[in-house]
C-alpha cells in the first residue's frame, strides 16, 4: 500500500498545527504510524490522498449515520447555501429542529444549540449549577464529556474522592468540584453522596459509553441512578452526544428506560456538520439566558447551514423509523465477522456491542467498567488495526473508541 502522499502530508501539517491534527485522537499515537490523510468518502467508503480505499468504520467518530455523501443531506446543503450560511439571527429551520428534536426524544421539553459536545457537555454542568445552586458534579471514569476543564480529571489516589486534572492548565480548583466514580457501580455514586450532602448539583453520564471501548450501563446501576438524583435534588444529564438517535430514534434512555432531566446531543444530529445541542426539562430549559440567568452562548449556534444538514438527517431517521432494524441486522452480522475471524486466529477477546456501535476489547475478561476495560491488551489492539487497515478496513485507531457501522 503506497501511502507516501500521506506521509508527506502529515510532515507539512506538523509544520503549522500542533502534532499535525486538529483533534488528538486522529494522530494515530496510541496505535502507532501515521495518520492517513483522506481525501474524499462516498457512501460507506473514504479514499485517503494515495487513492487507497477504505470500509470506513469511524463514520468521523460517529455522525455518519447513513454514510458519507447521503443525496438528502447534500441536496439539503445545496439548498441551504444559496440562500447564506450565517446570520447570527433568529431563522425558521431552527425552530423546526428543535420542534424535532422535542418529539423525537420525549424528556426533551426545551432545546439550546452549540456547536460542539464539549460546549453542550459543559452548558448542561452549568445549567445544573445554576440551577441546584450547588457546586459539585459526579461523573465517571472513562466516561469523555469533552475538554472542558472540569471534565478532564481522574479519579484521586484511593482516599481521596476528589479528582486530580489530567492535564496542564485545568486547575485545582476545578477538580476539586469534579467527583469521580465508576460505571456499573452504584456504591461509589451512594459515598459520594454521603460525603457531599446537599452539594452535588449533577451526575453526568454516558448512558452507553463509547469512550472506553463500548460499555452499556447495566439495568439495576442506571436505574437506582435515577432514584439517587431524584432523592438527592440532583440533575441526571445523560451524554448522548454519541448515543442519540445512533442507538434508538429515542437514543439510550429509549431502550434502557430511564429519563435523564437534561441531555447533550450531538454528532449524527449535525449530520456531518457542527450541530450540538443540549435539552430537557422545561423548569431547567426556562434558566437559561436570555429567560433566566444562566449564560451559555454561540456566534454559530443553530447556524442555518448547518441546521439543514442536520434537520435532513433527523428527519430522513424519524420518515424511516425501520433502520434501526436494518443497522441490527447489518451490526450483528458484521460483530459475528470479527469474532470469527478472531476465534479462527486464537485471540481471546471480549467483543461489547448495542446496535451499530460496537468494540472488541483483547482481554478474556467482561468488560464492564474502566478497570476492566483497560486490561485489555492495546499493544495487540494497535497491530489489529493496521493489519486491518492494510486490507482496507478503517477501524479506530485507538482501542478506548466505538466502532460504528
Ligand atoms: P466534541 O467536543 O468532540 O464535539 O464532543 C465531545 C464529546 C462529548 N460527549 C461524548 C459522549 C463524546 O463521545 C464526545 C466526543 N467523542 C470523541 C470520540 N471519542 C470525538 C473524537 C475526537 O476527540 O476527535
Amino acid at each position: 500500500m503506497n501511502i507516501s502522499t500521506s506521509e508527506k502530508l502529515f510532515e507539512e501539517a506538523k509544520k503549522f498545527i500542533p502534532g499535525g491534527v486538529n483533534s488528538p485522537v486522529r494522530a494515530f499515537n496510541s496505535v502507532g504510524g501515521n495518520p492517513l490523510f483522506i481525501k474524499e468518502g462516498q457512501g460507506s467508503k473514504f479514499i485517503d490522498v494515495d487513492g487507497n480505499e477504505y470500509i470506513d468504520y469511524i463514520g468521523s467518530w460517529g455522525p455518519h449515520l447513513f454514510g458519507h455523501n447521503p443525496t438528502f443531506i447534500i441536496e439539503a446543503l445545496n439548498k441551504a447555501i444559496k440562500k447564506g450560511t450565517s446570520f447570527g439571527a433568529p431563522t425558521e429551520i431552527e425552530i423546526k429542529m428543535a420542534e424535532l428534536i422535542t418529539k423525537m426524544v420525549p424528556s426533551v421539553e426545551k432545546v439550546r444549540m452549540v456547536n460542539s459536545g464539549t460546549e453542550a457537555t459543559m452548558s448542561a454542568i452549568r445549567a445544573a449549577r445554576g440551577f441546584t445552586n450547588r457546586e459539585k458534579f459526579i461523573k465517571f471514569e472513562g466516561c469523555y464529556h469533552g475538554h472542558a476543564d472540569h471534565f478532564l480529571i481522574k479519579a484521586g489516589s484511593g482516599a481521596l474522592t476528589l479528582g486530580v486534572p489530567t492535564s496542564p492548565g485545568v486547575t485545582k480548583g476545578n477538580a476539586a468540584d469534579t467527583l469521580m466514580a465508576q460505571y456499573n457501580n452504584i456504591d461509589s455514586v451512594k459515598e459520594l453522596f454521603a460525603k457531599n450532602k446537599n452539594e452535588i448539583a449533577a451526575v453526568i453520564i454516558e448512558p452507553i459509553a463509547g469512550n472506553m471501548g463500548v460499555i452499556k450501563s447495566e439495568d439495576p446501576f442506571i436505574k437506582e441512578l435515577r432514584t439517587i438524583c431524584d432523592e438527592e435534588n440532583t440533575v441526571l444529564i445523560f451524554d448522548e452526544v454519541m448515543t442519540g438517535f445512533r442507538v434508538a430514534k429515542g437514543g439510550a434512555q429509549e431502550i434502557l428506560g430511564v429519563t435523564p432531566d437534561l441531555t447533550t446531543f450531538g454528532k449524527i444530529i449535525g449530520g456531518g456538520l457542527p450541530v450540538v445541542a443540549f435539552g430537557g426539562k422545561a423548569e431547567i430549559m426556562n434558566k437559561i439566558s436570555p429567560v433566566g440567568p444562566i449564560y451559555p452562548a454561540g456566534t454559530l449556534s443553530g447556524n442555518p447551514l448547518a441546521m439543514s444538514a442536520g434537520f435532513a438527517a433527523l428527519n430522513h431517521i424519524n420518515s424511516n423509523p425501520d433502520i434501526y432494524n436494518l443497522l441490527e441486522e447489518k451490526s450483528s452480522y458484521l460483530a459475528k465477522g470479527f469474532s470469527e475471524n478472531l476465534q479462527k486466529v486464537g485471540k481471546n477477546f471480549t467483543m461489547n456491542r448495542v446496535g451499530s456501535m460496537m468494540c472488541m476489547f483483547f482481554t478474556e475478561e467482561k468488560v464492564t467498567d474502566f478497570a476492566t476495560a483497560t486490561k485489555s491488551n492495546t499493544e495487540f489492539y494497535g497491530k489489529y488495526f493496521h493489519k486491518m487497515l492494510s486490507r482496507g478496513v478503517y477501524l479506530a485507531p485507538a482501542q478506548f473508541e466505538a466502532l460504528f457501522v
